[in-house]
């Protein structure tokens, strides 16, 4: 069922593929908060899966993935990277995806957060694997590399001192799916910078208003 965000003055002419769950898809409604379009999109809830498929999903994605946003036109655009792309594109002022110095620094960090989301959501999926077929070294691996993520971003935050980018959407977004999903990680213990920098992004309105929830 399709449900509306945002202003409802205004009536929704693109439909994505959502979940309260996903840290992708809270990428995409943040770039959509901050960019005034919310108002625009109607989100359909939908639970999905590596083993878990949606055949009205998969008539739009193939992949069977969220979030998957589909168009004024009707075209059906994924993944995340490509939708905040795009919504920046029509947005009255697109200003997350910077051109000038700052350019290669956000599309990396977009890239390590997005990196995070993908490990955070193997963890999730070896989770509920049959009991005989779990491998913890996936997990003890995927660990590793989520506090390597975040040594490397704590070590440069304090230089970013721009306007808010998608890099910055990206790993408040990942942090706080850390935070939902494996609290127990404690990702801020001695990463100071990092901890201070997402103290204040948790509480930007696009943050506030996407807070994960645990619903189907
Ligand atoms: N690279 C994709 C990843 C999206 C993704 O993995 N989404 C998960 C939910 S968090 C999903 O839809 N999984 C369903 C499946 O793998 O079939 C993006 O950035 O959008």
């Amino acid at each position: 069922m399709a449900q509306q965000q945002g202003d409802a003055e205004e009536k929704p002419t693109m439909r994505l593929f959502w979940s309260s769950r996903s840290p992708f898809v809270r990428k995409v409604m943040v770039t959509a908060h901050e960019l005034g379009l919310t108002s625009q999109i109607a989100t359909q809830r939908v639970a999905v899966g590596i083993v878990r498929l949606d055949d009205d999903l998969m008539a739009a994605n193939p992949l069977n993935k969220i979030p998957t946003l589909v168009t004024r036109e009707g075209e059906a655009l994924f993944d995340s990277r490509v939708i905040c792309a795009y919504l920046d594109s029509i947005a009255d002022e697109p200003r997350l995806f910077p051109l000038d110095k700052n350019r290669w620094q956000s599309l990396r960090m977009q890239a390590l957060a997005d990196g995070m989301m993908e490990l955070l959501t193997l963890r999730l999926f070896e989770n509920i694997r049959p009991e005989g077929k779990q491998w913890d070294a996936v997990h003890g691996a995927a660990r590793t590399k989520i506090a390597a993520v975040c040594d490397h971003a704590d070590a440069r935050i304090a230089q970013e001192d721009g306007p808010i980018h998608i890099g910055h959407i990206a790993l408040a977004c990942a942090l706080a799916h850390c935070d939902f999903r494996f609290g127990a990680d404690e990702w801020r213990t001695g990463r100071p910078g990092l901890t201070a920098w997402y103290e204040t992004i948790r509480f930007r309105p696009s943050m506030v208003a996407t807070a994960y929830e645990d619903v189907y």
